[in-house]
């Protein structure tokens, strides 16, 4: 007999939240629009595990929507981050910490010559593009349809993530918009036209998509796109944000053998704290104030409780690590596939190491969210994001989810009009 959790005190929480923000959340996603339902709010997450306001435990692979690789409030971090807190949360001036993590950066990413730290994947790939448009003198940039790139004007063109489907944001302007061109991904032959057709500044990718579920490159894509830019004197910037330190110590870069001009990073490098990075080229980033013309700022950039927990959870990432990471990846995708299989369900799961998604069929995803929720397993509620799985989930755990989920492939579908 299965038992519905309480949820009493999560959607006491949730009513009072939808008087005080739009959605009741701080970020779309979490609404659960695209699935329907009352959100969980979170009281203290530990591990591969969090727990809802109502005690409810939940194996997690939200992660925070990718920073928790080491799972929650790993010894390492909260000593490393509480430590900081004592000598001050921030100083508005350069910090030791800062200096540790850039240099970890660089030593993981050789593209990666020079950085500048921002407080948001958003601001830096909206700085990575201004350098972009300031070395090359040209206006145009080209994004990927679906590839998201944080909330900047420009990059909300046909976006991913949560405006996934939208041509653009309301409130984006014709002129913001103009200079965005846009191809699928995975298709040279687009970009190729667009860059022979217009002066671009850059094509900015995520190397592997991971804002329409997760989408790898094909063979030869990235490649290809950096021989392409290299031919047009168009700048290539890789969106890391998701994958960099997820998908290889180096990122995407590492895994596919690519060295992008510029890249974006966020997540990880923080530990779980607000960040974002950008940076590659010397001779690029020697654009950026004070050295060069190309201004950009930030009160809290560089914080020193960021930077000691992004220090922190970069020195726990070592080569066993990213084994246990492929492995439990591999291993959970094998068991999903099994559970579809043996529950008749008609799915397609796509992972690139411990990044993950499990494609159902159109209109099933809401349904199987909700029945995993019950059993216990918290997955992003959209089918377009990805799940994120932690050096912290065991065996048990991804045995647990794989479980949950032979049932859960089975639950029909919710009607629309029930979402
Ligand atoms: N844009 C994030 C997913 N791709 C969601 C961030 C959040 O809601 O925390």
């Amino acid at each position: 007999m299965s038992v519905v959790a309480p949820t009493t005190r999560s959607a006491e929480l949730m009513a009072r939240a939808s008087g005080l923000f739009p959605g009741g959340v701080s970020s779309p996603v979490r609404a659960f629009r695209s699935v329907g339902g009352t959100p969980r709010v979170i009281d203290r997450a530990l591990g591969a595990r969090a727990w809802d306001v109502d005690g409810n435990e939940l194996i997690d692979y939200v992660g925070s929507w990718g920073p928790m690789i080491l799972g929650h409030a790993h010894p390492a971090v909260v000593e490393a981050v509480t430590e900081a807190a004592r000598r001050g949360t921030s100083y508005g001036a350069p910090n030791p910490h800062e200096i540790e993590l850039g240099a970890l950066i660089t030593g993981a990413m050789p593209s990666i010559e020079r950085l500048r730290f921002v407080s948001s994947g958003t601001e830096a790939a909206m700085s990575a593009i201004r350098l972009a448009r300031a070395a090359t003198k040209r206006d145009a940039i080209v994004k990927m349809a679906g590839g998201y790139h944080g909330h900047a004007d420009a990059l909300l063109v046909e976006p991913g993530s949560g405006a996934i489907g939208m041509p653009a944001s309301a409130g984006v302007t014709a002129g913001a918009a103009r200079d965005t061109l846009v191809a699928p991904f995975n298709d040279l032959d687009v970009v190729e036209r667009l860059l022979a057709t217009a002066p671009v500044a850059a094509v900015i990718v995520e190397p592997v998509a991971a804002n329409m579920g997760v989408v790898p490159p094909a063979d030869g894509y990235l490649a290809g796109l950096r021989e392409l830019t290299a031919r047009h004197g168009t700048l290539l910037i890789f969106d890391e944000v998701i994958t960099g330190f997820r998908v290889a110590r180096g990122g995407a870069q590492e895994r596919y053998g690519i060295a992008p001009d510029l890249t974006v990073l966020g997540k990880i490098i923080g530990g779980g704290l607000p960040v974002g990075a950008y940076g590659g080229r010397a001779d690029l980033m020697a654009l950026v104030a004070p050295d060069g013309p190309v201004y950009q700022a930030g009160t809290l950039s560089g914080n020193p409780l960021t930077m000691a927990a992004g220090a922190a959870t970069l020195r726990e990432l070592d080569a066993s690590a990213y084994e246990r990471l492929e492995t439990a990846g591999a291993s959970l995708e094998d068991a999903l596939n099994d559970a579809a299989h043996a529950a008749g369900a008609v799915v397609r799961t796509s992972r690139v190491g411990s990044l993950l998604t499990a494609f159902l069929e159109e209109g099933r995803y809401p349904a199987f969210f909700h029945a995993m929720l019950d059993a216990g397993i918290m997955l992003p509620p959209s089918q377009h994001e990805a799940w994120f799985v932690s050096t912290a989930h065991t065996n048990d755990d991804l045995a647990t989810t794989a479980n949950a989920a032979r049932a859960a492939f089975a639950a029909p579908p919710v009607p629309a009009e029930d979402r």
